[in-house]
């Protein structure tokens, strides 16, 4: 049996049993006095490091480049700062985030008897695992400094970075001159793997050349060793006849996004719901309706429902004020703990929280996870919290290594360019309701 690292700091955690505020689904706005936050917005403009070695950029052969700086936290693990966009028709970045980053990996196991902080608690920074070349195809394989690492060699060649090709980016033929016009989307990727006790934890961050960005957490490895007992039903039967039951449990991560479209952290949040009226056996109607999110609030995932960051400062060539749309992925939202009741937060910028649960640090009076602080403040400086949960049932193709299973979500512009980022030049003038050329 190959020794794992790690599985030392895998303890057990008290059972805490806090009380938890009852939270009604949907948009939920704290009612806390707001005067108890220390407020630090002025950090949130703190350059970081961005010399030549923590700094990428990647031009895609479709024309756009994504830019930003990364640095290696000793409990987050990789963060990405200022992180800009570029497509082929735009003269200079358009700055997306000022930061993103995990925000949490928390895994309570079904039995009860086990639940973990794997960012805060269990090491996962100090987890940063070698890649070997295979690993990055066609890419490259930095050097990462890891805090409180390996006293002898505290550096791992271990953060990726390379190109993908997506499929179809987009497809049409011409009505009128029967020209196609297709392009092949690529995909900028930048990611690590830290092992956690039995389970190694992919980081992907995914540029793609129309804008979006996709980042999500896989779990692979091996499923823990030391939880092969489950003998209550709580576990899915993996060796021989009813033998090795490997007791079910749940991953829920959690992401942070600190946003500044077109460089100004003063972004506003809206959400939009739509509702569908039936009208006997006419063609039912929809109406859809938006809401500011002008303070902290929680929200909840529902068909319908989508949310949006929307800049402050800039606008398209269109006059259009530039945003993000928030698209949540499948989810599986585990009610067993007060923070991770619902599917993402607004929280207002401060520059002690960081992680949804099991806040570390000095935070005097803002309380140790993400839905505490969640407490009435104005947002001026809107933070993104995102809950993704997985439910895990073990099956036998888990061993042996276990395959490896995504969560995660996606950020995608809307009115960030006037057109299709990716629109080629003879298409460029067919913008809004424009007529056939003869
Ligand atoms: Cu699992």
């Amino acid at each position: 049996m190959r020794v794992n690292r790690n599985s030392h700091a895998r303890r057990r955690t008290a059972a805490l049993g806090l009380a938890v505020a009852a939270l009604a689904a949907g948009l939920t706005t704290g009612a806390g006095p707001a005067a108890a936050q220390p407020r630090t917005a002025a950090a949130a403009a703190a350059a970081p490091d961005c010399s030549a070695a923590y700094r990428i950029e990647q031009k895609l052969s479709t024309g756009t480049t994504w830019r930003m700086c990364w640095r290696y936290d000793g409990k987050a693990g990789l963060v990405l700062d200022d992180v800009s966009y570029q497509p082929k028709g735009e003269t200079k970045p358009i700055k997306v985030l000022n930061s993103a980053r995990l925000g949490q990996i928390h895994v309570p196991y079904d039995d009860g008897k086990w639940e973990y902080d794997d960012l805060t608690g269990y090491n996962f920074a100090q987890g940063l695992m070698e890649l070997a070349p295979g690993e990055c195809p066609g890419g490259t394989i930095k050097s990462v400094k890891v805090p409180d690492g390996n006293p002898d060699d505290p550096n791992v060649k271990g953060l990726c970075t390379t190109t993908r090709s997506r499929g179809h980016a987009y497809r049409m033929q011409d009505n009128f001159t029967n020209k196609l016009y297709q392009a092949q989307g690529k995909d900028f990727l930048v990611y690590t793997v830290n092992q956690v006790g039995w389970y190694e934890y992919m980081t992907e961050w995914r540029f793609q050349d129309d804008g979006t960005i996709t980042m999500n957490v896989g779990a692979t490895g091996s499923l823990s060793y030391d939880d092969y007992d489950s003998g209550d039903g709580r576990g899915w039967p993996i060796g021989k006849g009813a033998k090795a039951a490997a007791t079910s449990h749940s991953h829920n991560v959690f992401w942070r996004l600190d946003f500044a479209l077109d460089g100004s952290s003063k972004n506003r949040v809206e959400q939009y719901d739509s509702a569908v009226t039936t009208r006997g056996q006419r063609t039912p109607t929809t109406k859809t309706t938006r809401t500011k999110v002008t303070k902290e609030a929680a929200g909840d995932t529902k068909a319908y429902r989508w949310w949006r960051m929307v800049s402050a400062a800039g606008k398209n060539k269109d006059g259009h004020a530039r945003s993000y749309e928030i698209v949540p992925g499948t989810t599986t939202k585990y009610p067993g703990r007060s923070y991770t009741k619902h599917d993402l937060y607004f929280t207002q910028y401060n520059k002690c929280q960081l992680f949804a649960s099991n806040n570390p640090g000095s935070c005097a009076g803002t309380g140790k996870s993400v839905d505490k602080w969640v407490n009435g403040q104005t947002l001026t400086h809107p933070i993104v919290w995102m809950n993704v949960g997985f439910h895990h049932i073990a099956r036998d193709e888990d061993q042996q290594p276990m395959p490896v299973h995504w969560q995660g979500f996606s950020i995608v512009p809307r009115d960030v360019t006037a057109m299709n980022p990716l629109t080629p030049d003879d298409l460029a003038w067919q913008n809004g309701h424009w007529q056939p050329r003869s």
